[in-house]
């Protein structure tokens, strides 16, 4: 429901063949402003998606053929803030896919998002994206297409960029958090049941880190090391907690925050859903002990890294190290124009047909464009993004003016939680109605059942999707956009 703002009627954005223009990139409607500075990259480089083994059940079992960029899982790029990144991407995969740098502030036509941004990439295609690295932080990328089968068999790199004010810590770490569905053969089991994919969603069986079962790691006693936490799992949330040590979160998806003491946290932990990322400063306990990280959400606490404390720092220092924060658009909080959307099973109302047989070559070329599920189980207000037979994109949700500030109330009328993320913004998390956060930016936002979570933001030029990050539930519906002109 719209609350105020000016939301484009049905009638007026579709009009007349909209299943055929849906067919082709939308045009921008950002071409009349001010032309932007020339991009000239200080860094150029390829990601290519393609198959790589990877053994996760057991170094004497089967292997698994996943997929990574360029042939490493998880691949990390660590990048200064401030570097114009020229990224080709090629498509070694045998189906269409595309790159989408997850958190980042960025020109639209590089989000990644098929049919509303770019076409897709075919198989051996290439496309190059040109991204502004202007946040510090823990971000990732991954595909925006196929989710469930191309991020669920491993595809995803991490992208830290790094700040020159950053302070200085003792030992740094990345740990990339993912379950996988495995058969005890080491190949896939179905990335997505149907049953689940309509509830909480498929899980897997083997939980990782890095692709191991879990981590030690070693840090001086006293010493100061920072985690950065990423949950690149399609399903599962976490709640992220350390034992025998102190710590802090001092980021959330990869954007400062002021430190909090994990332990004045509501459980002591932080819950994380798919895509969402944490920055943990770990203070070490004295020689010899170790302190250890854990999700601490499941019956069966999983343990997935210990710090053992080794030697000794010359000088302990007290009290969290803070990061230093993004330069980024601060929205005015009390005179944003306000939108409330509601997360939803799917209705009959939300699904809509069109004029094109399901077999029409047409149709079937479109559903591949758009990379879309079978069925519509998920609705954002009464409206789904396009699943089996619904051959069109939906109209935009909201249509929001660059620069001016947006107030958007998520509620969530599920009985599942969903991580919900909204592309090319960081925004003001304000509030939840059930919970007391501290107050931090971010680009994904957990919303439990029966919670309404108020976000807040200054719009962006482009189309941007709006989606749970919990990619059954993505394809299967719970995703819309918002066009800022
Ligand atoms: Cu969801």
């Amino acid at each position: 429901m719209t609350m105020s703002g000016a939301r484009l009627s049905r009638r007026a954005f579709l009009g007349a063949g909209a299943a055929l223009s849906a067919l082709t990139v939308l045009p921008s409607r950002t071409g009349q402003a001010k032309a932007p500075a020339p991009f000239v990259p200080t860094r150029t480089l390829t990601l290519k998606a393609g198959e790589t083994e990877l053994k996760l059940l057991g170094p004497d079992k089967p292997a698994t053929r996943i997929l990574a960029y360029d042939g490493t899982p998880f691949q990390t790029l660590r990048l200064p803030r401030g570097t114009k990144l020229e990224a080709t991407f090629e498509n070694g995969l045998d189906e269409g896919s595309t790159l989408h740098f997850h958190g980042i502030r960025m020109p639209n036509e590089f989000d990644g998002v098929p049919t509303l941004t770019q076409p897709l990439v075919e198989a051996g295609g290439r496309f190059v994206y040109r991204i502004p690295l202007d946040d510090p932080g823990t971000f990732f990328f991954h595909p925006h297409c196929d989710e469930t089968g191309q991020a669920g068999k491993g595809l995803a790199g991490v992208l830290i960029v790094e700040d020159r004010r950053d302070p200085k810590f003792d030992a740094e770490h990345v740990l990339c958090l993912k379950d996988w569905r495995l058969a005890d053969d080491g190949n896939f089991l179905p990335l997505s049941e149907p049953d689940s994919a309509s509830k909480a969603g498929t899980f897997g069986g083997t939980r990782t880190v890095n692709g191991a079962p879990s981590v030690e790691l070693t840090a001086p006693a006293g010493g100061d090391v920072r985690l950065r936490i990423l949950n690149i799992d399609a399903t599962r949330i976490m709640d992220i907690g350390v034992s025998h040590g102190e710590a802090w979160l001092i980021a959330v998806d990869g954007h400062a925050l002021k430190p909090v003491r994990l332990d004045d946290l509501k459980d002591g932990i932080w819950r994380m859903g798919p895509a969402q990322r944490i920055d943990l400063h770990v203070r070490m306990p004295a020689d010899g002990s170790a302190v250890s990280i854990g999700d601490y959400r499941a019956a069966d606490i999983y343990q997935f890294a210990t710090l053992k404390a080794e030697g000794r720092v010359a000088k302990p220092r007290k009290g969290p190290l803070a990061l230093p924060a993004a330069d980024l658009p601060r929205p005015d909080v009390k005179k944003a124009t306000r939108y409330s959307f509601t997360l939803q099973q799917a209705t009959d109302a939300a699904v809509k047909e069109t004029g094109l047989p399901p077999d029409d070559p047409l149709a079937k070329a479109l559903i591949d464009s758009l990379c879309v599920g079978e069925t519509t189980y998920w609705g954002i207000d009464r409206e789904s993004w396009p699943t089996g037979e619904r051959r069109h994109l939906p109209p935009p949700l909201a249509g929001m003016m660059e620069g001016r500030s947006y107030r958007v109330e998520i509620r969530n009328e599920t009985r599942f939680p969903h991580p919900v993320h909204l592309h090319g913004h960081a925004f003001d998390v304000l509030s939840s109605s059930l919970d007391r956060l501290p107050r931090h930016y971010a680009d994904t936002v957990l919303v439990q059942p029966g919670e309404a979570v108020e976000i807040a933001f200054v719009a962006a030029p482009g189309d941007w999707v709006f989606h749970c990050h919990i990619l059954e539930h993505m394809e299967t519906g719970m995703m819309g956009w918002f066009r800022v002109v």
